[in-house]
Formats: C-alpha cells, sequence, structure tokens
C-alpha cells in the first residue's frame, strides 16, 4: 500500500507525483485530447494552491497535505460544489439541501461503532478531528465525483478510524448509517427513502487508502449540505456511495443493505463501482457531464474505476462486474 500521509518538508518533489498516478493522470490527458476535450483547458489553468481556499464561512483546517492520489483537475467551483447536492434528508430538489442544512447540528456528535470487533464503542467528532485531521495525517484527496465534479476534500483514510476498534476476522463488511432525526433532517417526514440511510464496504475496501471519511473540503469543514460533520467518499463508485452524516458504523459478517440497492436492485448494485462499460438501465454511464465547468469539458469519457483502476482493479481481480455492478 502506498503511504499517503508525510509532512510537507519530509517529501522530495520527485515524489509528490508518483510515477503510476503521474502516468495515468498523462494517460486521461492523452485520451482527453483524442476527445478534444480539456488537456488545453488544464493547461491554462491557474496553479492549484491558489483556488483550493474556501470563502471562509466554515473554519479553516490547519495542516492540509495533498494527497499523492489527487487528480490535476482543476476543481469546481466551491459555491456550486454547495449549492448543487444530492441529500434527500433535506429535500429532493438540488438546490435543497443548502436552503435546509441550518437546522442540522453538527456538534455534539458521535460516532457509534460496533458489531464484529473486539472494541466496540462510540467516538465524538472533536476527537476524530484531534486525532485524525489537527495533525500532520489530515489530507486533501482531489477526486472527480463520479456524478459532475472535482472536489478537494480534506479527510483521513476510513481504515485509520476503523483499524482502532479492532475488527474481528469475521468482519467481512461494514455497514455506514446516517443520522435519523426528522427535526434535523425535516426531508424525513417523508417516507421518500426508508430512512435511516445506510451505505456499505466491502472489508478490503473499506481499509484501501482511497477510501476516506472526509471532514472538509475547500480546506474548511464540511457545510451540512455536504454531509457535515463526517462522510464517506469513495473516489472510484458513484456517489451514492458516499453516505452523508455518519452516526453509525457496524462491522457485519453478511453483505449489509444499503439504501439505493434495496429500493432498485436492477438500477442500483451493492458495489456501484464506476464502469463505462455497465450502464444503468435507463441510461448509458459511458460518458459524464461536469456541473459547472466549461462547455467544452462538460462531457467527458467516463473512466474505468473512476480513473483510479491502477490502484483498485486488483480488488475485483476474478469477480464478474456485470454481475457485481
Ligand atoms: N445521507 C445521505 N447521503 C447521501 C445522499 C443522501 O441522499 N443522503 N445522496 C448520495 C448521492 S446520490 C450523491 S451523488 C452524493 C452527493 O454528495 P455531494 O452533495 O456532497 O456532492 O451524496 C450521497 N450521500
Ligand atoms: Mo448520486
Amino acid at each position: 500500500m502506498p503511504v499517503l500521509i508525510k509532512k510537507p518538508d519530509s517529501i522530495p518533489s520527485s515524489e509528490i507525483t508518483d510515477r503510476k498516478v503521474w502516468e495515468s493522470r498523462r494517460r486521461f490527458m492523452r485520451e482527453a485530447a483524442v476527445l478534444g476535450i480539456g488537456a488545453g483547458l488544464a493547461a491554462l489553468a491557474p496553479p492549484a494552491s491558489a483556488l483550493l481556499t474556501g470563502p471562509g464561512r466554515n473554519p479553516r483546517i490547519p495542516n492540509v497535505v495533498e494527497s499523492p492520489l489527487s487528480t490535476g483537475e482543476t476543481p469546481t467551483e466551491y459555491d456550486d460544489i454547495t449549492t448543487y447536492n444530492n441529500f434527500y434528508e433535506l429535500g429532493t430538489g438540488k438546490s435543497d439541501p443548502a436552503a435546509n442544512a441550518g437546522s442540522l447540528k453538527t456538534r455534539p456528535w458521535e460516532i457509534r461503532v460496533e458489531g464484529e470487533c473486539e472494541r466496540p464503542g462510540t467516538i465524538g467528532i472533536e476527537e476524530i478531528l484531534r486525532a485524525f485531521t489537527q495533525e500532520e495525517r489530515v489530507y486533501r484527496l482531489r477526486c472527480v465525483e463520479a456524478w459532475a465534479m472535482v472536489i478537494p476534500w480534506v479527510g483521513f483514510p476510513l481504515g485509520d478510524l476503523l483499524k482502532r476498534f479492532k475488527p474481528t476476522s469475521k468482519a467481512k463488511y461494514v455497514a455506514f448509517e446516517t443520522l435519523q432525526d426528522p427535526k434535523q433532517l425535516p426531508g424525513q417526514e417523508r417516507r421518500v427513502l426508508d430512512w435511516p440511510y445506510r451505505e456499505g464496504l466491502r472489508m478490503d475496501e473499506a481499509m484501501h487508502p482511497l477510501t476516506i471519511l472526509a471532514t472538509g473540503l475547500y480546506d474548511e469543514l464540511l457545510p451540512g449540505q455536504d454531509g457535515a460533520p463526517i462522510r464517506l467518499v469513495v473516489p472510484w463508485k458513484y456517489g451514492f456511495k458516499s453516505i452523508k452524516s455518519i452516526v453509525s458504523i457496524r462491522f457485519t459478517e453478511t453483505q449489509p443493505v444499503t439504501t439505493w440497492s434495496d429500493l432498485a436492485p436492477r438500477e442500483y448494485g451493492f458495489y456501484a463501482n464506476v464502469n463505462p462499460k455497465v450502464d444503468h438501465p435507463r441510461w448509458s454511464q459511458k460518458y459524464q457531464r461536469m456541473i459547472g465547468a466549461s462547455i467544452f469539458a462538460s462531457r467527458r469519457p467516463t473512466l474505468m474505476f473512476n480513473g483510479y483502476a491502477d490502484q483498485v482493479a486488483d480488488l475485483y481481480r476474478g469477480m464478474d462486474l456485470r454481475k457485481f455492478f
């Protein structure tokens, strides 16, 4: 496994972009050039560091280190990331979550961790921030949200948190749940989904260093509409896997029930890996459209595992990805 987190001054510049990542980025640029999109625009982009500070509405997160697995692409504007959201507990329209997030209270906040582990317990958000995002281990992972954005998340590997609770050999999956409280999440007054929102990962996916718990974006704490105070980000999967405002984590022996695949099993699978070769029954997934991007960059080819095949393809070796979609 690559070591993701280092103090900035200990990273020689030759190592900042590791060769594999650089090569896959270059491959993407080449493909983009063939299709006549993206490449020229990326070359004109200002230096990334200038773009990554939020508007200061939320507290700043110190000591952020860029992940070597970040994309070099220009991030989507902060205002687009925080006003075009899916968070059905705060309304089903894309602008509803931003309008309604005021009712979500993110302090105090606890996550319960239980199931197949030696040390079940709860951990508070302040302790999580202290332990994982106020030391040098906090990192920024810029990745393409499979549904249309490039988001500079700030977070830490989910595995770092999971290890504290000592999962047993029976722990084959990890199940997550969002807060259930209609007073804070008024969309839960209507049964548009079977609340609480649930998601899950296989244990090896959960322990992969690309899988992060995000507590911020643009180097500031998350706003409610993006899943404050803590949400999952799985860069090689479709957006619905990235469950927001998590209060429960459970290690399980069997594959957990997850909201969207339970609701529409033909349309949404448990794995939900980004895969241009497997279409959604009602639409093609060969191309993706980017929000807020120049029209020249607005339609682009979907990449296998969202561009992270070098990092994650091994997890699925030998599996029929049409069956396990
Ligand atoms: N609790 C909860 N988590 C959720 C959702 C939701 O409705 N409720 N929507 C999912 C979907 S469909 C997407 S595309 C992403 C969107 O994340 P973003 O709004 O931060 O971009 O959140 C996911 N996580
Ligand atoms: Mo989504």
